[in-house]
């Protein structure tokens, strides 16, 4: 193995260790056993070892296996989005809103359709804030609309309006069914419709399980993924409305 090329590992180095896991619709007994092997081998884990099971009701059961992979991996291969504009203070923010649109920035937060899992979003808005750091609504050029859980589209397109929003940032966290790009792909929708073309708001969505990258399918213009901080959307919406302004006039 080069510099570049490396392998995963668990026991020693470059062994091609990893940990699966998943369940399967089979009671659990000697049959799902087997069967959970001849997955992990077919997926290419040889030898594949079961370190956990656990029935999940009458019909399903959990497994946990620890094999070793003979693939390899190019970091010259790796792409990294590499965040485009500089990370601001809480006051290097507000200088700039308050230099460019001479108002406050008005921000629009939900969560949207049935997804109630709002520590995500209020991570971000919040006053108390993420990671060290004190969420949108300590700053002073900022108006924050938080809407809370279960939103839908109809009620935030509305919202939005009537609040003259900027910028709308809706959290996505449930991705069963990939509710989250449903959700998501109908809010742009909404708001295209809605509004007369070049007033779209600012369209943010943010989430743990966003495919980094996937903003023109969603129709949206940024998306945050985990571990988020309130500076980097701050950050990102101060850039984001600096460029539009500029192109405006
Ligand atoms: C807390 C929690 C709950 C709480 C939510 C309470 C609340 N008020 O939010 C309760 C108990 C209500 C709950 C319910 C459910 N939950 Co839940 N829950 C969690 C849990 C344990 C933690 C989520 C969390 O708070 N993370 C901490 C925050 C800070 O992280 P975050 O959300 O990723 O947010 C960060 C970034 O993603 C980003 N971000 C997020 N949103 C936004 C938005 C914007 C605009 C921006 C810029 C950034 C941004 O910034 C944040 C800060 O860095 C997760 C498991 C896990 N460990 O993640 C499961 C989890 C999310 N839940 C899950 C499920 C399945 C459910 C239920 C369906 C369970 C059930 N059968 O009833 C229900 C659904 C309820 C509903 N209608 O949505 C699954 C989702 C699976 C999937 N693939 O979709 C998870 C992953 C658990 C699991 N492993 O199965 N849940």
């Amino acid at each position: 193995m080069s510099g570049t090329i490396i392998r995963p590992y668990g026991d020693t180095t470059g062994d091609g260790m990893v940990q699966l896991s998943f369940t399967l619709p089979v009671p659990h007994d000697k049959r799902a056993e087997g069967a959970a092997l001849q997955l992990a081998r077919k997926m290419g884990l040889d030898p594949a070892l079961i370190v956990h099971t656990k029935a999940m009701g009458p019909d399903f059961t959990f497994f946990v296996v620890y094999g070793s992979v003979h693939h390899l991996v190019n970091l010259d291969d790796v792409h990294v989005v590499e965040r485009e504009y500089p990370l601001l203070t809480a006051k290097e923010a507000n200088a700039a809103i308050k230099r460019t649109l001479r108002r406050p920035l008005v921000v629009v937060g939900a969560c949207i359709g049935t997804d109630a899992h709002t520590v995500g979003i209020d991570a971000i808005l919040n006053i108390k804030g993420f990671a060290g750091e004190k969420g949108l609504e300590s700053y002073s050029e900022i108006t924050v609309v938080n809407l809370g859980a279960q939103v839908l589209v109809p009620e935030l397109v509305a919202r939005a309006k009537e609040e003259k929003a900027d910028a709308v940032l809706v959290s996505q966290v449930v991705t069963q069914k990939d509710a989250h790009i449903h959700n998501t792909m109908q809010m742009s929708a909404a708001f295209r419709e809605a509004s007369p073309a070049g007033t779209v708001p600012i369209l943010v969505a943010g989430g743990p399980r966003f495919e980094e990258g996937s903003e023109a399918p969603l129709g949206i213009d940024r998306i945050f993924g985990r571990g988020t901080t309130p500076s980097e959307v701050a950050s990102y919406l101060v850039h984001e409305m600096t460029t539009r302004k500029a192109g405006r006039t």
